[in-house]
């Protein structure tokens, strides 16, 4: 096992890792910009390395930093987190090439996944059921463009090769709008990503996203770890999040909870990896792959009894998963909410001084953040500043205790999402379970102030 490892990330997922290594005897160098010097996790260190000033391409993004970091520290490994580099195939050969172990997958899958169409043709070899549409890149022909759309039937849908997380896409609805379409989105994708390449697909008007979480080690082994329901999201942001996604059938679940096992082992995968899918009409279509830990991965903990950053930590060392998926069992539900210091209303950022920090507890609540009373929320990075997860034996209970939890909780001097979350854990269509991803923001627009 290491000894020492570098957390290269900050915020809530920096404390995360950091106990995951403690627990595991395992020391942790923790790095941070100028902004965060403060946090939590950098008062807990036993090492701790500035790594330059507070804009992320100057200190998170700033790969020579890192690394210098882990080689003036010792440090045997480095965990990338979610965001930053954690899903850059150039970092993770650097981490490898300066000897480091990347905590994480071999930069050709990072490489495979981050290219939509090669990450789909790799799902469709595999067997994972995917949106239909344009077998790989689209050709340039107007003509051709023209016969596939037609093939797949419109509304079709336009996605970057280099895209993914909603950057990158257009829908079309008629054939007069589809070959300027094409062509617009093949130029923004080349000046936003490097690359012009774009896909098709068809357009599902309204899905559930649904995503698998699988481990894999570096010995062929995978298993899912059951699937969580992310539909409760605004411009691509995920909000909520619960576990398991209500009202799909288990036998379901438990059917492409296996393709995307037979996934894994067929392309090499190893770590912690996500499938997502869109869900519609008692289907599963797969639509990207992230090669990371997901600020979700607490749900999934919760209702498997695995700890997702202590296996990415014990396969990167090489050993074997220590469950098989038979011993694997779902009980009971968990939700998410994700707290951001925003404005409830706007969603306009709210840095600033925390003056009053309560975080709720009780059985089957658990907070995941750095921050407390006094601390300064930097204006320079992304609003989360904390993750609010209940577990119950039904999701009836989940929900009480998340409203339990949402009347405890007391964040004094800017301003948070907590009073949506309060009035979202009343709403009778969410409390029903199975709302798609339109719900929220649907729901936003006609809510009164
Ligand atoms: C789609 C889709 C409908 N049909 N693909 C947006 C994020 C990116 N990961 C894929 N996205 C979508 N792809 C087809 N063929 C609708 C979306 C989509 C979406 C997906 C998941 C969660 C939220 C979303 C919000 C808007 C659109």
């Amino acid at each position: 096992m290491f000894k020492k490892i570098l957390v290269a990330n900050r915020g809530e997922i920096a404390l995360r890792i950091q106990r995951a290594c403690h627990e595991l005897g395992i020391k942790a160098v923790m790095v941070y910009s100028e902004a965060d010097r403060d946090a939590k996790y950098i008062k807990l260190a036993e090492e701790a390395v500035c790594i330059g000033p507070a804009p992320s391409p100057l200190s998170y993004l700033n790969m020579p930093a890192i690394i210098s970091a882990a080689e003036v520290t010792d440090a045997e490994a480095i965990h990338p987190g979610y965001g930053f580099l954690s899903e850059n195939a150039d970092f993770a050969e650097r981490v490898e090439k300066s000897g480091f172990q990347f905590i994480g997958p071999t930069p050709e899958n990072i490489r495979m996944m981050g290219d939509k169409v090669s990450a789909k043709q790799a799902m469709i070899r595999a067997g994972v059921p995917c949106v239909p549409g344009s077998d790989g890149e689209l050709p340039d022909d107007p003509v051709q463009i023209r016969r596939i759309a037609k093939a797949v039937g419109y509304p079709v849908i336009i996605k970057a090769a280099g895209g993914g997380g909603g950057r990158g896409m257009r829908v079309v609805h008629t054939e007069a709008a589809l070959v300027n379409a094409v062509q617009m989105t093949k130029a923004e994708a080349g000046a936003a990503f490097g690359n012009p390449a774009v896909y098709m697909e068809k357009f599902l008007q309204n899905p559930r996203h649904i995503e698998i979480q699988i481990l894999a080690d570096k010995h062929r082994n995978a298993v899912y770890l059951g699937e969580r329901d992310c539909s409760m999201q605004r411009r691509h942001q995920k909000v909520i999040e619960e576990a398991p996604a209500p009202g799909i059938p288990r036998k379901l679940i438990e059917r492409i909870g296996e393709r995307c096992v037979t996934a894994c082992k067929k392309i090499g995968y190893r770590g912690a990896g996500t499938f997502e899918f869109l869900y519609e009409n008692g289907e599963f279509y797969f639509i990207e792959m992230n090669t990371r830990v997901q600020v979700e991965h607490p749900v999934t903990e919760w209702i498997t009894g695995v700890d997702v950053v202590r296996t990415q930590i014990m396969v990167a060392a090489g050993e074997k998963l220590p469950f098989t998926q038979r011993q694997i069992e779902v009980r009971g539900h968990a939700i998410e909410c994700r707290i951001n210091a925003e404005d409830p209303y706007k969603f306009i950022p709210s840095p600033g001084r925390i003056t009053a920090w309560h975080a709720p507890g009780g059985p089957g609540v658990r907070v995941d953040s750095h921050v407390y009373t006094n601390y300064y929320v930097p204006p320079n990075y992304d609003s989360m500043i904390g993750k609010l997860i209940v577990h119950g034996d039904t999701r009836e209970q989940a929900l009480a205790r998340m409203r339990t939890a949402l009347s405890e909780t007391v964040i004094e001097g800017i301003n948070t999402n907590v009073p949506l979350h309060r009035e979202l854990m009343v709403d009778a269509k969410f409390m029903a379970g199975g709302t798609n991803i339109h719900y929220l923001e649907e729901w936003l627009s006609q809510r009164q102030r």
